[in-house]
């Protein structure tokens, strides 16, 4: 099967210009200037007159399934992927998960049981240690080795959950210097939260806004720089920040960044947006919807404009989802009355390719900016470059058809997320998800869904491309 995608204008990370792509299987066969194409011949011709044709998005921070708070994230493996495709996301890293206790490779066979013949876009993983021990370090060179997972997160938050001590820490990044690892780091202090949080609710503060007022910016910049500072002890460790939402962290990051270390952070859309106040705050238990950890910041504060500048000039390198999807009905509602019970996590896989290209419409990134923080940095930083994030001759055929023209409105009635609400209800982009090829395959156009459930395939990722 051959599709020739005409007459659009293909935009990567170094430039848009005007080109016919000729897809051949499940591979970019060729990029024509327009004027040359006259002799193509495909099966299908897909006319992109007007619009971008640019590389499928890679979100690299899902969590499908996560079992979270007493309960389990929503989105499954099949609904969560299938949602992933319709807003043009053609490749999901998500999160494997060692409990502590449980043998690291254990937990990554589950994830792989979760995922197998339910994905409808191809997948990666990550690896969350949530217990760093002699045999979970030298699982983490068995990962590297043999199972294509090259990165592994680890929490400074979550005591007694996820949370692993700073000697945890070091050694797990020790280790990812000797064998090329990235370490993705969790930047908060979990036991100062805690502390926090116990003095709120022991004062009766129990609504979601506490949430956010017990994990203040000084304690996720405290976290970031010590993840810094130790990632310099470990030889200098390359080091990923996940989920960056304050101004604070972000300035720890850009200095280490300014001194030549391997420190590298993504933010979410939840954070480019939404805020403590007009979200967060909201009236009663409404708020819930949007407790996610690291929290929604003030919007007193400057914040988004940092972190829309930080994506400008790369101290942000990706903008991924931190996908973690609860319904407010049995989920969400398992904290009324006490905010520390209710499950982390916003979903929005669904949604990042289109609240990105808001910034290009709004003027605060490029259009190749767009492309490079949703497509071709992820697939560079987590060794899926060159066979994804770029629309070029050999690398997979995973593609989509921009509509600058078009305009998507979110909500819960129109998403494909397993949510009873939408954490963006109302918003309108200036932009529409058109078409989408996945390694070939035509799975949505003209507001239709053609992809099917297993046809996603694991990809082993080899190591990032940013370390020498
Ligand atoms: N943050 C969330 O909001 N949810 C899941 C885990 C996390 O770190
Ligand atoms: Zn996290
Ligand atoms: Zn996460």
């Amino acid at each position: 099967m051959s599709i020739l995608i005409k007459g659009g204008k293909v935009v990567g990370p170094s430039g848009a210009h005007h080109a016919d792509v000729l897809v051949d299987g499940e591979k970019v066969a060729a990029l024509f200037d327009p004027s040359y194409d006259e002799d193509v011949h495909a099966d299908q011709v897909i006319v992109a007159t007007g619009k971008y044709v640019i590389p499928g998005g890679i979100d690299a921070h899902t969590h499908m399934e996560l079992p979270f708070g007493g309960t389990a994230a929503s989105d499954t493996f099949d609904t969560g992927t299938r949602a992933a495709a319709w807003g043009g996301t053609t490749t999901i890293i998500d999160f494997a998960v060692q409990r502590t206790g449980e043998v690291v490779q254990d937990g990554l066979a589950e994830w792989h049981r979760k995922a197998d013949g339910n994905c409808h876009i191809d997948y990666a993983f990550h690896m969350i240690l949530g217990g760093v021990d002699d045999d979970a370090l030298k699982a983490m060179d068995q990962l590297v080795h043999d199972e294509g997972v090259t990165s592994f997160k680890l929490f400074m938050a979550y005591p007694g959950v996820f949370y692993s001590d700073d000697g945890q820490v070091l050694r797990a990044m020790q280790t990812a210097r000797e064998n090329g690892a990235m370490v993705m780091m969790h930047a908060e202090n979990g036991i100062a939260i805690d502390v926090l949080v116990q003095q709120a609710l022991a004062r009766g503060e129990t609504d979601p806004i506490h949430h956010g007022l017990t994990r203040p910016e000084a304690l996720e910049a405290e976290a970031t720089h010590r993840a810094i500072r130790l990632a310099e002890v470990a030889k200098d460790c390359p080091l990923y920040i996940v989920h960056l939402s304050a101004s604070q962290a972000l300035e720890e990051v850009a200095a280490a960044r300014d001194a030549g270390r391997n420190v590298f952070a993504e933010t979410c859309p939840q954070y480019l947006y939404l805020t403590l106040e007009d979200q967060l705050g909201a009236p009663g238990f409404e708020g819930a919807k949007w407790v996610c950890s690291t929290p929604l910041r003030s919007k007193h504060e400057n914040h988004q404009r940092d972190l829309w500048k930080g994506l400008r000039n790369n101290d942000l390198a990706i903008v991924s989802t931190d996908h973690c999807p609860f319904c407010m009905k049995d989920q969400k509602e398992l904290g009324l009355g006490d905010f520390s019970k209710i499950p982390n996590g916003i979903g929005g896989v669904e949604h990042r390719v289109d609240l990105v290209y808001q910034g290009v419409v709004d003027g605060k990134i490029s259009l190749e900016r767009w492309v490079e923080t949703i497509a071709t940095t992820p697939a560079r930083m987590f060794g899926l470059y060159p066979r994804k994030g770029i629309v070029a001759p050999g690398s997979d055929a995973d593609i989509v058809v921009y509509d600058p023209a078009g305009r998507t409105r979110i909500g819960v009635q129109s998403h494909h997320m397993n949510m009873d609400y939408s954490a963006y209800e109302g918003f309108e982009i200036a932009g529409k998800v058109d078409t989408v090829v996945s390694r070939g395959e035509v799975i949505v156009a003209d507001g239709n869904y053609h992809g099917r459930k297993g046809r996603g395939q694991f990809l082993e990722r080899g190591l990032s491309s940013y370390l020498l």
